[in-house]
């Protein structure tokens, strides 16, 4: 068994309902947890990944109906776009766990069996409104107008008798356990969200729905007239995609999960209903729950529901894979919501991307041509440099702001040394300094300063833009190299004196409309 401070670092993200293709609230969580696990990876650290599927209940059902399909075979030709999507953009995961897994059905049935063994669950008369878009239960003091408080949507009046979970007496346990773990929920306005709602008494959670009304479930243990609620079922993913009963060994390898990330929508399941599932099971709680804000497009949330989606395979295919990531990562900051439009991806493509990382990359690569042959000349006294003492404290700069989950931040480090960069051209002037014998040496040590920026510029962005920074480290010819995130050791690793650097073509190529504006070098 592995000892605690080996433990696998272990992300997860939401298992997405597969009642129609994801859109760029998926792909943003998705790349998200992505960035998290390859700037893990990259700071020496081992990491698991989970993301996948949620295939059960009504709005399943109800689609798979209306396209004149079983449930099953719906699923199967669903699943598909979500494994595609994650391919086409680089997600790095480690494990895809699909709610219809026989392992999953078999440990959820036997959380099940604890928690009856535990006395957490009872059968009762349960009256209510449902929300089938939300999968969700609401009291009549909990209404919204009549309607559901999360979407607004119509709700059905039900009464059938079912199986409770006792959240209620676990309340206070709750209550007390987020105030003494300040990083449990982020960011902080969730976690004070959260603190309020537990103000108000917590009810048991319904955790089953009549096979007269659904079907599409998993079968209740102890009845075969139930079948599990959605939620219930898929919230334990995080534990049966790692076999919390049947691999003992390796669930201690990995949990508690070390973040779950969600988007703010689905905060309340893991902020509450999970923590008290585990809590009953007597498993430990997850480090962090990470809610991030919503993409919205014209003021309302990108939902499938109310189809105003953004594709985010035709932007990877328009823009490419790292301009739509950079485009997510860039513009919002975690945790706030972020207003979707075309218009501004492709500032954000000609921008940061074509003008500043990639004409700098052009600038450096044609001068080395010019006056190296394209060798990287020996780089005494570029340490010197102000621009590669700033590129050494980048990489400080990036680890924190990913300690915060700060991706934003981190970003903005970058482009800060990225356009530092571009004002050393403009200063240094080396095509003035290639003209003059007697500065031989100045130019040399200027283009070794700025071949050492780069190099490390594209080490730092591995997290963010993989293929970009790849192709740029290739270029240098360091690829081989091992890069680690500490400046002194990688500083000596990246030496790049003498490399001899290719400079291909253009790494963001102008976009159509943009071609007759004069290129700037
Ligand atoms: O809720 N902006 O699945 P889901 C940002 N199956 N992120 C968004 C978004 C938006 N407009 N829309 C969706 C479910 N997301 C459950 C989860 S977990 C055990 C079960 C992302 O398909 C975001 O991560 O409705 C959100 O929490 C998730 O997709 C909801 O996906």
């Amino acid at each position: 068994m592995e000892s605690k401070s080996e433990k696998i670092i272990y992300l997860t993200t939401p298992l997405y309902y597969v009642n129609a293709k994801p859109h760029i609230g998926h792909a943003y969580t998705n790349v998200l947890c992505d960035t998290f696990t390859r700037y893990y990876r990259w700071t020496g650290k081992k990491v698991f990944f989970l993301t996948g599927t949620d295939e059960h209940g009504t709005k399943i059902e109800k689609t798979a109906r209306e396209s004149k399909e079983e449930p099953l075979a719906y699923v199967e030709r669903m699943v598909p776009l979500f494994k595609d999507l994650w391919r086409l953009l680089g997600i790095d995961y480690d494990y895809f766990i699909r709610t219809t897994d026989e392992v999953h059905k078999t440990e959820v049935a036997q959380i099940l069996r604890k928690l009856e063994e535990t006395g957490d669950i009872y059968k009762s008369e349960y009256k209510g409104w449902y929300c089938t878009p939300c999968e969700t239960f609401w009291t009549g003091l909990q209404l919204a107008e009549g309607r559901c408080p999360d979407c607004s949507r119509d709700v059905q009046e039900l009464s059938e008798n079912n199986y409770f979970f006792k959240l209620s007496k676990y309340q206070p346990w709750l209550l007390d356990y987020i105030q003494t773990h300040p990083e449990f929920i982020l960011p902080e306005i969730r976690r004070n969200e959260i603190l309020g709602f537990l103000r108000e008494p917590l009810e048991d959670l319904c955790i089953t729905r009549p096979k007269a009304r659904l079907q599409w479930g998993i079968e209740y243990p102890n009845s075969k007239d139930h079948v599990v609620y959605v939620w219930f079922d898929a919230l334990i993913n995080y534990v049966s995609a790692i076999g919390v009963s049947s691999d003992p060994e390796r669930f201690l390898s990995l949990w508690p999960a070390d973040l779950h990330l969600v988007g703010k929508d689905i905060l309340r399941q893991h902020a509450v209903y999970w923590p008290i599932m585990l809590k009953a099971c007597g498993l430990e709680m997850p480090k962090t729950v990470l809610a991030h804000g919503w993409w919205t497009l014209s003021g309302a949330k990108v939902s499938k529901s109310r189809g105003n989606i953004v594709d985010p395979v035709a932007l990877s295919r328009a823009y490419g894979v790292d301009a739509f990531r950079y485009f997510m990562l860039r513009e919002v900051k975690v945790g706030s919501d972020g207003a979707f439009s075309e218009d501004l991806l492709r500032q954000r493509y000609s921008s940061d991307l074509a003008n500043d990382l990639g004409n700098l990359w052009f600038r450096v690569a044609s001068m080395m041509d010019k006056y190296f042959a394209c060798a990287v000349p020996d780089s005494e006294g570029a340490g010197e440099e102000l621009l590669t003492r700033r590129t050494l404290e980048l990489w400080g700069k990036v680890n924190q702001a990913m300690l915060r989950h700060d991706p934003q931040a981190a970003l903005d480090a970058v482009w800060e040394v990225i356009t530092a960069a571009n004002q050393y051209v403009e200063e240094k002037k080396p095509c003035v300094l290639a003209k003059d014998a007697g500065r031989k040496a100045e130019l040399a040590r200027t283009m070794a300063a700025l071949a050492d920026c780069l190099a490390h510029l594209a080490a730092v962005l591995l997290p963010f833009l993989p293929d970009t920074a790849r192709k740029i480290l290739n270029r240098m010819n360091l690829s081989s190299r091992t890069v680690f995130p500490d400046a002194g050791s990688f500083a000596a690793v990246l030496a790049v004196s003498g490399t001899l650097l290719e400079r291909g073509d253009a790494l963001f190529p102008r976009l159509e409309d943009e071609k007759d504006e004069p290129e700037k070098n």
